[in-house]
């Protein structure tokens, strides 16, 4: 992919023909493919304060048709060309009622985003994301970081989640800094700042073409202590550790101007309530603040079950508090939720999606720890008919995403069940 860039009036003038021509719409789906032209038509729209859905450019067509069905946008964007204005309504529809989403359009509790998120059963959530959660947490990163308009932010994150997003893209707009993606993660030239997951991290052939950052920073899942070590040692960098969800965008970080500890995420940002519940040495870990998102797009069974009518969400995460008020994450109360290259995953999803496979009788899938991934997916199952491995990979990339395929499946004739005939996952190895 050739080079391309665009700053100062340019950028201002194409996302604001774009926020013209979205300017009253309700909401937009935008295929996020990670370009110059995902970032114009997202900013566009929040200029123009229309919520967009975020779509996993490489989601597989029962992914993408949930999607679409479930948010139900009044427009797509889809290969955007930015040249071809034809792909923008000229005359947009008046809003149409938005009862599903508070706030009206532009305004703090406005909802800027849905993104949609694997829970441990069933489709993934569209979790409604609030300009006020979004201008918050960024301005409690900068606080946390010290990130200023001077600032070369680096990264290669997918442009549909919030890592790459919100923190990733929304950041250096809000923040008047520059972003470099780089395609594939690498150093960019002046880069001062890096975000990326672990396995990024873990990747990186040269650490020492890092030295002359002025941070590192990692999240979405737990960075392994002997990569922070290598960074330490090659790079002469100690990577700054966050912890967030895309429910509540980040909770906690390591500081610019504080220690940084491997295994630790920091401590709670500017506004935000942290909490470990329960009277074990760890617990579960709750959060409240302006971070916190709305709900789940139409499912307030599922937002009650979440966030509390005072505000607290329950991450579902389990974690303590070390004595110097640094967060430490030690795991997550269900197991059907598998963290794979930082993506999280719904077991569940997997499970009906390998379900829907002729050749499949049963299913169970499975997290395993991998030193390149984090977890990697593991899938269980006993076949009706003979059939390949690499077809049910396959079968699950290209109905739901490539990074939901299973790694591996394993041929078994029966699975563990307990006497009430539920899957035993613990016994599976
Ligand atoms: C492989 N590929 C396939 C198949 N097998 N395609 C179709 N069918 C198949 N059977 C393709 C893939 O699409 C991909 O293509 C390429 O082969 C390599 O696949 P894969 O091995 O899955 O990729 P990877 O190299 O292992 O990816 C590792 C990664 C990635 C780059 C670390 O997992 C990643 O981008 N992770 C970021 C996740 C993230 O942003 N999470 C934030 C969530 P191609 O190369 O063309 O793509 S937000 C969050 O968690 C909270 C808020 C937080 O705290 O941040
Ligand atoms: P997601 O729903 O994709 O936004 O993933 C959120 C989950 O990622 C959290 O509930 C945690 O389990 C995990 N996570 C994010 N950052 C970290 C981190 N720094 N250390 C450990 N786990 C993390």
């Amino acid at each position: 992919m050739s080079d391309v860039s665009l700053e100062g009036d340019d950028l201002a003038g194409a996302v604001g023909a774009v926020a013209q021509r979205v300017r009253g719409l309700r909401r937009i789906a935008v295929v996020a493919t990670p370009t110059l032209e995902t970032v114009v038509a997202i900013a566009g729209a929040v200029e123009a304060g229309v919520t967009v859905v975020t779509i996993n450019p490489q989601a597989g067509e029962t992914e993408r048709a949930y999607v679409l069905q479930d948010s139900a946008p009044d427009l797509i964007l889809d290969q955007i060309d930015l040249t071809a204005r034809a792909a923008l309504p000229a005359q947009p529809a008046p809003a149409a009622g938005a009862a599903d989403l508070p706030g009206g359009p532009g305004g703090d509790e406005s909802p800027a985003l849905v993104i949609y998120t694997s829970g441990t059963t069933g489709p993934p959530k569209g979790a409604v994301i609030p300009r006020r959660a979004i201008a918050a947490n960024i301005d409690a990163l900068a606080d946390a970081w010290a990130w200023t308009p001077e600032d070369v932010l680096g990264h290669a994150l997918p442009l549909f989640h919030v890592h790459g997003l919100v923190l990733g893209t929304l950041g250096p707009l809000r923040l008047g800094s520059a972003l470099h993606h780089t395609g594939r993660f690498a150093p960019t030239p002046g880069g001062t700042l890096y975000f990326a997951v672990p396995t990024m991290w873990s990747r990186v052939p040269e650490p020492a073409a890092f030295s002359s950052a002025r941070l590192l920073v990692s999240g979405s899942a737990a960075l392994p202590v002997p990569v922070f070590e290598r960074l330490v040692a090659l790079a002469g960098q100690r990577v700054a550790e966050r912890y967030g969800l895309t429910e509540t965008l980040i909770n906690t970080a390591a500081r610019a101007d504080g220690e940084r500890r491997p295994g630790l995420v920091g401590a709670p940002l500017q506004g935000v309530e942290v909490r470990v519940t329960g009277t074990d040495e760890f617990g579960p870990v709750e959060v409240r603040g302006p971070n916190v998102f709305s709900g789940y797009l139409g499912n307030p069974a599922a937002t009650a079950a979440a966030l509390a009518p005072d505000g607290w969400f329950a991450t579902g995460d389990l974690g303590l508090f070390e004595p110097d008020g640094q967060l430490r994450i030690v795991g997550r109360q269900n197991t059907d939720l598998i963290k794979s290259g930082g993506y999280k995953i719904g077991a569940g999803e997997i499970e009906n999606a390998l379900l829907a496979h002729p050749a499949v009788a049963e299913t169970a899938v499975i997290g395993v720890p991998d030193d390149d991934l984090g977890q990697r997916i593991v899938a269980f199952v006993v076949p009706h008919e003979t059939v390949d491995a690499a077809v049910l990979v396959d079968h699950v990339a290209t109905t739901l995403a490539p990074h939901k395929r299973p790694r591996e499946v394993r041929f078994v004739t029966s699975l563990p069940r307990n006497p009430l005939g539920k899957v035993q996952k613990k016994l599976l190895t």
